[in-house]
């Protein structure tokens, strides 16, 4: 293994845009990591949230942008099954190359997939048990659930469980854990209610109050002791991002490796990158001539690789 570590990552692949490994891959190459993609989807385009009719007013030579710039109209292309998940890890396996530090794991649709990734856990356990496994739970945003009920239990009871550190996000840590999360507080008795039922780290990207995002880290250094936990307060910027949760995962993946016994700086580098990535995206759209208010900002993830490899700290933890 190289210094930093070999990650497979089980994710979305888009051929346009940057979502799922096409938001994560590249970040982590550039923290200089061996990145192993599984495509768990390929769609020509994220299926993100489609924005009613906004062209007005839009140039004929910027029309070409607009499908980046909106929720996009439709996507094709093509979903992997379990099955297909598990020829490629006995693939792998006949040649000895299920050697993993990293399992990392997104947006994944339906039980059946979830279930072999399960198993991949276990088997890459078998080879490596001190495999780390990063587990974004994406189930949904907003209140709103965008995968099947039935994924909910199998994250509480199956993945939670063997996961090393959880990502989710505010709507997601409450389907986890059963209660509202309307506080601080409630977001670090959820964290803890999480940590009693598996992962040592615990980072809910964003709870929402009075219009402020509020980043939530909790690092249970000793089972059953008492966690360290903190806060990063982010301004909210008004517009819509796609790829976002994905890009935070695979950071905290990449700097929480790097400062194991110090999740607040791997969170406030992370945090420090993602809103440089944000910033520039929201720079170079309105440049072209968009309102972001309207818009689904696709991430200007490579123009941003200096912020990535080498972010300057302007985020800082608050630990409790
Ligand atoms: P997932 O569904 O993948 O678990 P998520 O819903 O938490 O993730 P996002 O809501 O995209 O993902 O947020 C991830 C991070 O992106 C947040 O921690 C925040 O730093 C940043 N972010 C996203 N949107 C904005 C925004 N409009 N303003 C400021 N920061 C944002
Ligand atoms: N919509 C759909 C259908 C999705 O699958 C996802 C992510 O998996 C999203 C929206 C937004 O995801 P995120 O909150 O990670 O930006
Ligand atoms: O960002 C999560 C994500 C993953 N995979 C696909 C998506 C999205 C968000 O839109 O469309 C295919």
């Amino acid at each position: 293994p190289s210094e930093t570590g070999r990650v497979l990552s089980i994710q979305s692949h888009t051929v346009q845009g940057y979502v799922g490994n096409k938001s994560a891959v590249f970040p982590l190459q550039l923290l200089g990591y061996d990145v192993d993609p599984i495509m768990s989807v390929q769609f020509s385009n994220h299926t993100g949230k489609s924005m009613s009719d906004t062209r007005c007013g839009l140039s004929f030579i910027l029309c070409q942008y607009y499908l980046s710039v909106h929720g996009y109209p439709t996507f094709k292309g093509q979903v992997l099954n379990g099955k297909q998940l598990w020829e490629l890890i006995e693939g792998l396996e006949a040649n000895k190359l299920l050697y993993y530090t990293h399992l990392l794991t997104g947006y994944i649709g339906s039980v059946s997939f979830l279930d072999t990734v399960l198993e991949v856990v276990s088997k890459l356990r078998s080879i490596n048990p001190t495999l780390t496994y990063v587990c974004d739970p994406v189930m949904g945003d907003d209140g709103k659930l965008y995968v099947p009920q039935e994924l909910v239990s199998v994250y509480r009871e199956k993945v939670v469980p063997v996961a090393s550190m959880l990502t989710p996000n505010q709507f997601e840590a409450e389907q986890l854990t059963g209660f509202r999360i309307a506080s601080e507080q409630d977001g670090r008795k959820a964290c803890r209610h999480l940590h009693a039922a598996g992962p040592p780290k615990v980072v809910i990207t964003s709870i929402c109050i009075d219009g402020t995002l509020l980043l939530i880290g909790s690092h249970e250094k000793e089972k059953g002791q008492s966690p360290v936990q903190f806060k990063i307060v982010i301004p909210k910027i008004p517009a819509y991002f796609t790829g976002t949760g994905d890009l935070m995962t695979a950071l905290l993946l990449g700097w929480s490796n790097k400062y194991p016994n110090n999740l607040e700086k791997a969170a406030e580098l992370a945090v420090s990158s993602l809103q440089a990535v944000l910033s520039r995206t929201l720079k170079d759209y309105e440049k072209a001539g968009y309102d972001p208010q309207t818009s689904s900002l696709e991430i200007r993830l490579i123009q941003s690789r200096d912020d990535i490899r080498d972010p300057e700290i302007k985020y800082n933890a608050q630990i409790y």
